[in-house]
C-alpha cells in the first residue's frame, strides 16, 4: 500500500480503511501518526430513527458540497442502510451523479457485532478520512442507543433528522435523541404535517429539552442557553427535492465556527478524548480478559453458580485475579 492517504486516490483509501477495520498493525501504526496531525476537516454526525432520511439527506448534501468543489466522505454505520447496497438513494438515477466522482467516499461498516455499536475502527477511519483532505466526514447512524452516545465522542457536530409519519409524533423525544442534537432536521418537509412535527420540536426544546450543545449535558432552560451558548436550530428540511440544504449547510457551518470561538470546541475535545480513552481502555481490559481467562476455572465456577453453591460475583473476582496475575508480567 502507498504511504499517503489522499481524496484522490480511493481504491488506495479504501484499502487503508479495511486494514483498519481489521485491525491491521501496521494500519493502525499509521493511525497513531496521523492523528497528531490535526485537519480542517468537519466531522459531522447524522443520527436519527430508522427511514427519516438519514442517507437520502447525506447524499443531497454531498451532491450540494461537491457544487462547492468540497471532497466528502461518508462513513454509515448501520447494516441496513441503502449505502449498503450500494446505492446511495433509493433514487438510483440521482446516485449517477455521485458515482464514479472521487471527491464523493462512501463506506459502510456493520456494527453488528461490535461492542459498545460504533467500535474504535469507526474512530480510526475518520482520523484516516480526514487524513485524505476529505473537507466534510458525515458518520451515519440509525438512532437507537449505543451508536448515538458514541457519535457524540465522534463527531464536532450532531444532526439529528426526525421526519413526520413515522408512527410517532416526534421520536426524537422518545428515543432521548434531542440531548445529543447540535441542530435538528425535520426532513420530508415535503409532507404535509412536516411543519407540525417541527413546531413540536421547537416546543419541547423551548421547555428544557435544548442543551448548550453539551453531548450529554444536562438540559438547560433556552433563555440561558441564548445568552451563553449555542441555540439548536430546528430546520425543515427535503432530502429528495433539495430544499432548505443551503440552511442546513450554513446552520453546519456557524455551528463549527461557534465551538471554535466559544470555549466550547474545546472542552468538547477533551470530553470526547477521555470518553474514547475509556472505552479503549475497557475494550483492551476485555481482551486481556479473553485471552487469559482460565476455561477450566471457568467451568468449575458454572457448575458452583449453577447450583448456587457459589455467587457469580465471587466467581467473576476469582476469575478476574488469575487474568491480572497473568498479565503481570508484561
Ligand atoms: N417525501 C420524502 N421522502 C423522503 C425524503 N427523504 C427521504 N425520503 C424517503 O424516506 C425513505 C427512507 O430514506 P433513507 O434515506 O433510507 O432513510 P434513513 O434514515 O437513512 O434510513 P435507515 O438507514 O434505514 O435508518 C426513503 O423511501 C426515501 O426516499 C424527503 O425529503 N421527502
Ligand atoms: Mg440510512
Amino acid at each position: 500500500m502507498s504511504e499517503t492517504l489522499s481524496w484522490r486516490a480511493p481504491r488506495e483509501l479504501a484499502r487503508w480503511l479495511s486494514a483498519i477495520e481489521r485491525g491491521d498493525a501496521k494500519a493502525l501504526a499509521k493511525v497513531r501518526a496521523l492523528y497528531r496531525t490535526p485537519s480542517p476537516a468537519h466531522v459531522i454526525g447524522i443520527t436519527g430513527v430508522p427511514g427519516s432520511g438519514k442517507s437520502t439527506l447525506i447524499a443531497t448534501l454531498a451532491r450540494a458540497l461537491r457544487e462547492a468543489q468540497h471532497p466528502v466522505a461518508v462513513l454509515s454505520v448501520d447494516p441496513s442502510s441503502p449505502f449498503t447496497r450500494g446505492a446511495i438513494l433509493g433514487d438510483r438515477i440521482r446516485m449517477r451523479d455521485l458515482a464514479g466522482d472521487p471527491g464523493v467516499f462512501i463506506r459502510s461498516l456493520a456494527s453488528r457485532g461490535a461492542p459498545g455499536g460504533l467500535a474504535a475502527a469507526t474512530a480510526d477511519m475518520v482520523t484516516a478520512l480526514e487524513a485524505a483532505g476529505f473537507d466534510y466526514v458525515f458518520v451515519e447512524t440509525v438512532g437507537a442507543g449505543q451508536d448515538d452516545v458514541a457519535i457524540a465522542r465522534l463527531a464536532e457536530t450532531v444532526v439529528v433528522v426526525e421526519a413526520p409519519g413515522l408512527g410517532d409524533d416526534v421520536q426524537a423525544i422518545k428515543a432521548g435523541l434531542i440531548e445529543i442534537a447540535d441542530i435538528l432536521v425535520v426532513n420530508k418537509a415535503d409532507l404535509p404535517e412536516a411543519q407540525r412535527t417541527a413546531q413540536m420540536l421547537a416546543a419541547a426544546l423551548a421547555l428544557g429539552f435544548e442543551t448548550v450543545g453539551h453531548h450529554g449535558a444536562a438540559a438547560m432552560p433556552a433563555a440561558q442557553d441564548v445568552q451563553h451558548g449555542w441555540r439548536v436550530p430546528v430546520l425543515l428540511v427535503s432530502a429528495t427535492k433539495g430544499e432548505g440544504i443551503t440552511a442546513l449547510i450554513e446552520a453546519l457551518r456557524q455551528h463549527r465556527a461557534w465551538l471554535h470561538t466559544s470555549n466550547e470546541g474545546l472542552r468538547r475535545k477533551r470530553r470526547q478524548a477521555e470518553a474514547e480513552i475509556y472505552a479503549r481502555l475497557y475494550a483492551q481490559l476485555a481482551r486481556y480478559v479473553q485471552m487469559h481467562l482460565d476455561q477450566a476455572a471457568l467451568q468449575r465456577w458454572v457448575e458452583a453458580c449453577a447450583m448456587r453453591t457459589a455467587h457469580p460475583e465471587e466467581a467473576a473476582e476469582a476469575l478476574l485475579a488469575h487474568v491480572l496475575q497473568a498479565i503481570k508480567p508484561c
